[in-house]
């Protein structure tokens, strides 16, 4: 573990290591997507199909567990009974998606809605939609005496006692210091772990004492990734730091602002977007343009939350915030409403319809900029911000040293221009203006020169971005040449002795080698075991550097191990093949 960390410098290659440093509330590194009322089944196949490949490391979904009936998406936010059946789908589906999601490197984020329990009002129904009866402060794992009392309501955010043994929103405030209650949420909580959840956002863990949470905790199984959602925005009685010993926090003001500056800021003032602006450190903010709540005025909604009905101007709050160094983002993906109540397409439970992105559901995390900007951040993961420009308004620039450039365009003319990028001469794929796959861009390029200089043509309201893990010639080769074909590189592994189910790849930075991302690895053969060997296909001309790696073929943040010392640097031949040899 270790080892991967020192490496690269950086933490996002070791995908197993930062879940397991996540109990000391460590941001994980990536980016994560919130698949907002997806189902089961849909959330499964988009892992596999989609998440898994372009480098997404979690998808969080919306509680899992019992809920009231009802259409409006909220009912979610309404605990019946902790069974696994919701308008998600069936324990079973779950389970299944759970797996699939692992098994395609995507880690499971499950929504937590421990809080409280439904409130009568709210449905007119006592019978969950799994078919559990139920009336106010009664349930079957709950009795009246399970919750705070007197009963109140919460009326005064100045006020830490109000806010955390008070109703929120007339929602029944279960007594989370009590031993029953953290038992039974605890169990709840560790059948999701043993399923395989990795981690868990703790809904309105405002509203509990960190006291309360830790009780929880102690109690719980593993190490997930565990991120608290408590909304501070300033002047309240209860902040964000009170919960940074637990985990991670949502960085409200991020949100807050970010619109602010694209809606009706100057992005100029984004050169010292972070600490300075107020935001809690880093290492502890989950951060997002919008959230499910924010984007339809729910909890700390404004006039300036970015949202996808922003079109362009989404793209590019959600291009600076993938490429900007601060946080782990969190991408939103919504379907389309307008009333504000409304659930998702279809939301009768259990139909099982199919998301259809781009009409109903948006599928922001599918927009080509936002998820190309997944394997940027992953490229240029612990590389600091260097070769900042911009024109004193809404056009600018930045470099993420020596890995990635960006360039956005919040104006209504075209940008053109000559930029000191930092990176080595070479021919890159502008990843957002096309996909860069096996060596080959289906948009136009950028050519770094040998100085590191390079020339932008970028359309009034769009952006530009690459990465040394999209390069289609050169790459640090001062005579790129401008039409390379393929070689094969042989690689080896030696003394790659493993587990059951687990194997050994290559990993590097090409995107044909995974970009540093285990998921994304390239598996080896052990044909001689314990020596692992692989022919892999490459551009030619190519600089590239690359290491052993070893990880569970189901589970691939499980069984980490990355070959020791430095990584191993390549350039490939203009033709043929060339042999390289790494190992543990
Ligand atoms: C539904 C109905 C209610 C009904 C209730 C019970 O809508 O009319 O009373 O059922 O029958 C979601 C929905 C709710 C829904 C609930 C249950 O959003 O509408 O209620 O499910 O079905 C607070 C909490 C925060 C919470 C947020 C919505 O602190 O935890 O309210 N978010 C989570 C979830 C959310 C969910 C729940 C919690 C409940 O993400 O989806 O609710 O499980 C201030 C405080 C914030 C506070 C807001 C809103 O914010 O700081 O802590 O959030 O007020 O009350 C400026 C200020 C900012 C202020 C903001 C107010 O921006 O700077 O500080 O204004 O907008």
């Amino acid at each position: 573990m270790s080892n991967a960390v020192n490496k690269r410098g950086g933490v996002l290659s070791a995908l197993g290591c930062a879940l397991a440093l996540s109990v000391s509330g460590t941001a994980e590194a990536g980016v994560y997507v919130h698949l907002f009322e997806w189902k089961w089944p849909d959330v499964a196949r988009e892992c596999e199909t989609f998440l898994g490949p372009k480098g997404y490391t979690g998808v969080q979904v919306s509680p899992p567990n019992e809920h009231i009936t009802g259409t409006q998406w909220w009912t979610r936010y309404q605990p019946v009974s902790y069974r696994l059946d919701s308008r998600g789908g069936t324990r079973a589906q779950f389970i299944d998606m759970v797996q699939r999601c692992n098994a395609a490197g995507v880690a499971v984020y499950a929504d937590l809605v421990i809080n409280h329990t439904a409130s009568y009002g709210a449905s007119g129904s006592s019978t969950g939609v799994a078919g559990t009866k139920w009336s106010t402060r009664s349930h079957p794992m709950y009795g009246s005496n399970d919750y705070h009392t007197p009963i109140c309501s919460i009326s005064n955010y100045q006020d830490a006692y109000n806010v955390q043994n008070c109703d929120l929103s007339g929602l029944p405030d279960l007594n989370t210091g009590s031993s029953y209650v953290q038992q039974t949420l605890a169990n709840y909580i560790n059948d999701l772990t043993s399923i395989g959840v990795k981690g868990f956002r703790v809904d309105a863990a405002k509203h509990m004492s960190p006291g309360d949470i830790s009780g929880i905790r102690n109690r719980m199984t593993g190490s997930p990734f565990i991120f608290l959602e408590v909304i501070d925005l300033g002047g309240e009685a209860v902040t964000a730091s009170q919960y940074f010993g637990l985990g991670s926090v949502t960085e409200f003001k991020y949100s807050a602002k970010i619109g602010e500056q694209f809606k009706i800021g100057q992005l100029k003032n984004l050169k010292t977007f972070g600490e300075s602006w107020g935001f809690m450190s880093s290492g502890k903010a989950v951060v997002f343009t919008d959230n499910h709540d924010n984007q339809r005025g729910h909890g700390a909604g404004g006039a300036n939350i970015l949202t996808y009905k922003d079109g362009s101007l989404y793209n590019l709050a959600n291009v600076f915030m993938l490429g900007w160094p601060y946080g782990y983002p969190q991408v939103m993906s919504s379907y389309s409403f307008s009333n504000t109540d409304a659930g998702p397409p279809g939301s009768s439970v259990h139909n099982g319809t199919s998301v259809n992105c781009f009409g109903e559901w948006q599928c922001e995390h599918r927009w080509r900029e936002i998820s190309n900007m997944v394997r940027f951040r992953a490229v240029t993961e612990g590389t600091a911000v260097s070769n900042w420009w911009d024109n004193g308004n809404n056009q600018i620039a930045f470099a993420r040293a020596g890995k990635g450039f960006v360039v956005v365009n919040r104006e209504g003319g075209a940008l053109n221009r000559s930029f000191a990028t930092s990176l080595p001469a070479g021919t890159y794929c502008n990843v957002l203006s096309g996909d860069f796959n096996n060596g080959t861009c289906t948009g136009s390029t950028v050519t770094v020169d040998g100085s590191g200089n390079a020339t932008f043509n970028v359309a009034a309201m769009t952006s530009a971005a690459i990465h040394v893990g999209a390069v289609v010639s050169g790459g640090g080769n001062p005579n790129p040449n401008p039409n390379p074909g393929s070689v094969t590189v042989n690689f080896t592994c030696n003394n790659g002795q493993t587990y059951m189910g687990q194997s050994v790849y290559v990993i590097g930075n090409l995107g044909a080698l995974g970009a540093w991302a285990p998921a994304s690895a390239v598996k080896l053969n052990p044909a001689s075991y314990p020596t692992w060997t692989g022919a892999i296909s490459l551009p030619a001309n190519t600089a590239l550097e690359w290491k052993c790696l070893k990880r569970e073929e189901s589970n691939p943040a499980n069984g980490v191990q990355w070959q020791p010392g430095d990584n191993i640097k390549l350039t490939t031949p203009s033709s043929g093949s060339v042999s390289t040899t790494g190992g543990f």
